[in-house]
């Protein structure tokens, strides 16, 4: 089973089939997981998104991958994928099925991470039996049409110092330039969707991600 631990620094990549480009999903994840990415969440969106049992297989294909670097593999919204292949955890938001609801149903060992943009949700996500949250956006991003208004270092802030040993991971618009700020914040991780999907070398733009840590730490 998947250590559901969520530790600093928490390297944690997002794709889908439309975020690598014109290069294959599975081989950027693959590089991805040669880069060191210590979590992995398949969140398949977009209009052109696979559903059904190419979903299945290519969502089966990245469980494979993320297996054999002991990696969990963590699937976002659809919990009856996430049950179906047996996957590690799942990750959902305000506007997805309930949280409670959801850790009923995948039981305690599975890893839920929820979407939180205040103390308040990530109040309700903690008594939900969350194991992380995911706070955001840091920064503006282009990726998600339907981001909300950035939460910040701030948001960051704020929910660990209510919450200090409840795992925030920061997502939205980070870079490895602007990474260090979100460890600074307190975050025990950094979830990334283009600037690895997209990179032109994406083991190494992990490994950058990996170095912004220590520069963060010292702050
Ligand atoms: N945080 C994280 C994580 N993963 C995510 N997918 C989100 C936040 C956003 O439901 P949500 O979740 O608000 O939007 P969407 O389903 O479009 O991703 F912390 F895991 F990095
Ligand atoms: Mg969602």
């Amino acid at each position: 089973m998947a250590l559901k631990f969520i530790n600093k620094p928490s390297i944690y990549f997002i794709m889908g089939t439309e975020n690598t480009g014109t290069r294959h999903p599975l081989t950027v994840l693959k590089e991805a997981l040669e880069g060191g990415i210590s979590h992995f969440q398949l969140r398949e969106k977009g209009q052109f998104a696979l559903t059904g049992d190419e979903l299945k297989q290519f969502a089966k294909d990245c469980q494979q991958l993320c297996r054999a670097y002991g990696v969990p593999f963590i699937i976002n919204d659809d919990v009856e994928l996430a049950e179906e292949i047996n996957a590690d955890g799942i990750h959902i938001g305000q506007e997805d099925e309930e949280a409670a609801a959801v850790r009923k149903r995948l039981g305690p060992d599975k890893i839920l991470g929820v979407s939180v943009h205040s103390v308040q949700e990530a109040a309700e996500a903690v008594g939900a039996g969350a194991d992380y949250v995911g706070m955001g956006p840091v920064f503006p991003t282009y990726t998600k049409s339907d981001a909300k208004k950035p939460a910040g270092l701030v948001g960051i802030l704020s929910v660990k110092s209510t919450y200090p040993n409840l795992p925030v991971i920061g997502i939205g618009g980070i870079t490895p330039e602007n990474a260090e700020n979100v460890w600074a914040a307190g975050a025990e991780g950094v979830a990334v969707i283009s600037s690895i999907a997209q990179a032109e070398d994406v083991a190494h733009q992990v490994k950058l991600f990996s170095h912004s840590y220590k520069k963060g730490a010292l702050k």
